[in-house]
């Protein structure tokens, strides 16, 4: 948001400043990165009232709207954004409009403002368009209001007003898809009459259906459930997508500072439920919680030097106090080997004091040069970082491996995404360690694959360096074998990529924030005093059995705006309840993954839903692992390497063993070769995100027969193992 403070002296001083984060149109401002200052002010039912009460600090340069719905059997809704100071002759707009026939221009009702426009009367604004979901009210803009410095817009409310520059006013229109026509309305006491500029003068008759989507491919449901907010679809522009989905389900906001991004109660919510199943299922390992220091010395950093060598650069210091500099610069966290193990040292002594196996959960920051992505590739990000110690190299192969399968269930049991669990190569694993393991997942539409977590054998290598031995039961002192494994907020993109649709998300039920919303359908006939009892007795019943839900009570929004909006934020279940519902003692319930709806009597609701909700989860990584089954192809010539990669498949093939550093360079150099040559392209960008060429992914534990005399891939020598390939991110 903008500065505002040029508003205080206007805004009456005794209005309580208002919290506009939730606004849906100062949200989607934000999301645009459209500057506009939003202020609070008395509550101001006319245009009149307003230019009276809440006097522009730019005088004359700057205009309130004045704002007028109206409703035309043969043409349709009109809404009319003018000057406070213009003349609005309904009878003369008619002409201006060169409505074709008769025309019977009337205002419209505070039910249709509702239904429409998403405000109650007096709450009208050019910026309400955005709730027009099905995009049948058309917008008239005074051509006045586009020649001041700002135009001032309520969001929703008459006790608040958006401050903007018109030509950011018509950005905005842009991006939610209307476009006005522009008339020049004449001021009160003009003589002459107003005219029209814009491309499309006349306002043709209404069309007998709504206006298709700017986006062919949005599903078009019923009246009142299209759902236009998404401006990209998955297939069109992923990236876009992606972007336009975590902004609108309010998941992220982003940040002045590159790399980093706002999560948002809808995402951090999502962290939680990662988080309680995970400490669950630690402590059951033995597994404690702890919380270790965010700092760390140069020398403490540098002490192990394979594993900070290549991520050097990635790492921020803090070198200042106010204007003085600091003794010594002081790194923050990458990572927190080098901060842990000097009192791993300090604590272990004896035999007794193993195994120790600590967790913590915490930010870290690893300063990327490549282009960020929210949630998958952030300068700052949120993980759990476990670290152990143990007397031998069996016990911690076995933490390491457990580790690993606590990652594939939280990817495959929580958020329904499969997994392949596998060893990296000397190449991929960690420098640090004797052996890395991890899980791999696949991103439909891009086609790429994603680490999903890692879980390392640290061996004996920081043992050594920071002197963690112990007494063995012989008293003879020996070095601790470790373990670390990390799993980030990573794991809610790849959810994302993975199960989002054009609509937006789709959330798995175990993790989503909200399982069931409840939206009653209040309208002129049934008012919500009708269904609110009844709406309560459903919210108990679901809560009694601990689901997760919310009823929508909300008297701004009509039922239609509540659907859309809860449907971009992939609540899994929404129950529809209506007059008709009232009378039978049942509801409808509607499944955001596949769409189904059905009724259900209220007896059975509790038990309906939970089994439902059962079976969304289930589909949904049933739907997801088909997927990625279907484009994960076994390849045993390189001549159809390449040619899979561009079929967005993952490639598993015969390999001549995870030492053989160079060969799985020469495939990496090799792809990207085969692949700009088909795309013809010379390069690719240093900073660019992803990459054509193809990495190993991992050598999948779980191993298909590999036949007598098979060769490898890349070298042609005698096979040792299936390896998968894939671009990546
Ligand atoms: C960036 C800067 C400095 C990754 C870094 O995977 C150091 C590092 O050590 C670094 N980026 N790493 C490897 C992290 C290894 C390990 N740490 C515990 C994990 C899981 C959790």
């Amino acid at each position: 948001m903008e500065d505002f403070s040029d508003m205080k002296s206007s805004a009456d001083a005794a209005v309580a400043a208002i919290d506009f984060s939730s606004n849906p149109i100062i949200q989607r401002l934000d999301a645009l990165s459209i500057p506009h200052a939003t202020y609070s002010h008395v509550p101001s039912m006319t245009a009149e009232e307003l230019v009276a009460n809440v006097p522009l600090p730019g005088g004359g340069s700057e205009s309130h709207t004045k704002n007028l719905l109206f409703k035309d059997k043969k043409h349709g809704l009109i809404l009319v954004s003018a000057c406070t100071d213009a003349e609005v002759d309904t009878r003369e707009l008619a002409k201006l409009l060169k409505l074709e026939g008769k025309a019977n221009l009337r205002l419209a009702d505070e039910a249709t403002l509702l239904e429409k426009l998403g405000c109650m009367k007096g709450c009208v604004g050019p910026l309400s368009v955005v709730n027009n979901v099905e995009k049948d009210v058309r917008l008239v803009l005074d051509e006045g209001l586009l020649n001041k410095a700002r135009v001032h817009s309520h969001p929703m409310r008459n006790d608040a007003s958006t401050a903007l520059a018109p030509s950011d006013l018509m950005k905005f229109l842009r991006e939610v898809d209307v476009e006005p026509v522009l008339l020049t309305f004449p001021k009160k006491g003009d003589a002459p009459p107003a005219k029209s500029h814009s491309t499309k003068p006349t306002i043709p008759p209404k069309p007998k259906d709504a206006p298709k989507a700017a986006n062919k491919d949005k599903k078009q449901t019923k009246k009142g459930e299209t759902q236009l907010a998404l401006k990209w679809s998955k297939s069109e522009n992923f990236a876009m997508w992606y972007t336009d989905v975590i902004v609108l389900s309010e998941m992220i906001s982003y940040y002045d500072i590159s790399g980093c991004y706002i999560l948002r109660p809808w995402s951090y919510k999502i962290w939680e439920l990662i988080q309680d199943w995970f400490n669950v299922q630690i402590r059951k390992l033995g597994v404690e919680n702890s919380y270790f220091p965010m700092f760390v010395s140069r020398d403490r950093l540098e002490k192990e030097k394979d594993h900070v060598e290549g991520f050097a650069p990635e790492v921020a210091w803090v070198t200042k106090s106010g204007n003085d500099d600091l003794a010594a610069p002081i790194a923050v966290r990458p990572t927190s080997e080098t901060i842990m193990y000097p009192a791993f040292a300090d604590w272990i002594r004896s035999h007794r004091d193993l195994p120790l196996k600590l967790n913590q959960w915490s930010n870290v920051v690893r300063w990327e040069f490549k282009d960020p992505t929210p949630f998958l590739r952030t300068r700052e990000f949120l993980w759990q970082e476990g670290h152990t110690a143990h007397a031998s190299f069996d016990d911690a192969n076995v933490m390491v491996r457990q580790a690993l399968d606590l990652y594939r269930r939280v990817y495959e049991e929580l958020l329904a995404v499969p997994v392949v669990p596998g060893y990296k190569t000397e190449k991929e694993k960690f420098a640090g360690g004797h052996s890395t393991t991890t899980v791999e997942a696949y991103i439909p539409v891009s086609g790429r694959a994603i680490q999903g977590a890692t879980s390392h054998h640290l061996g004996q290598n920081f043992a050594k360096m920071f002197d963690i031995n112990y007494q063995d039961a012989n008293g003879e002192t020996q070095l601790a074998w470790q373990t670390s494994w990390g799993l980030t907020t990573r794991t809610i993109g790849v959810m994302v990529m993975v199960h989002g649709d054009d609509t937006g998300l789709v959330l798995p039920p175990r993790v989503a924030p909200l399982q069931v919303v409840i939206v009653p359908i209040v309208s002129k006939h049934c008012p919500l005093s009708t269904l609110s009892s009844y709406c309560d007795e459903i919210l108990k019943s679901l809560e009694d059995r601990d689901v997760r839900c919310k009823l929508d009570d909300r008297d701004i929004y009509n039922p239609g705006w509540k659907y859309a909006h809860w449907e971009q934020k992939g609540v899994p279940i929404r129950i529809e309840v209506g007059p008709r519902d009232l009378e039978n003692r049942q509801v409808r319930m509607v499944v955001r993954f596949g769409g189904e709806k059905v009724d259900v009597g209220f007896d059975d609701l509790a038990a309906s839903v939970i089994a439902k909700l059962e079976d969304v989860q289930s589909s949904m990584l049933a739907r997801a692992r088909e997927f990625r089954d279907d484009h994960l192809v076994k390849v045993t010539e390189w001549k159809d390497f390449v040619p899979n990669l561009e079929l967005h498949n993952l490639v598993l093939t015969p390999w001549c063993g995870g030492t053989h550093t160079n060969w799985e360079e020469w495939v990496k150099e090799k792809s990207r070769e085969e692949s700009l040559t088909n795309r013809g392209e010379e390069g690719e960008a240093a900073t660019a995100a992803t990459s054509v060429a193809a990495k190993t992914l991992c050598i999948p534990f779980e191993q298909p027969e590999l036949e007598e005399g098979t060769k490898c891939i890349a070298s042609g020598l005698p096979a040792t193992c299936w390896i998968l390939w894939g671009r990546s991110y």
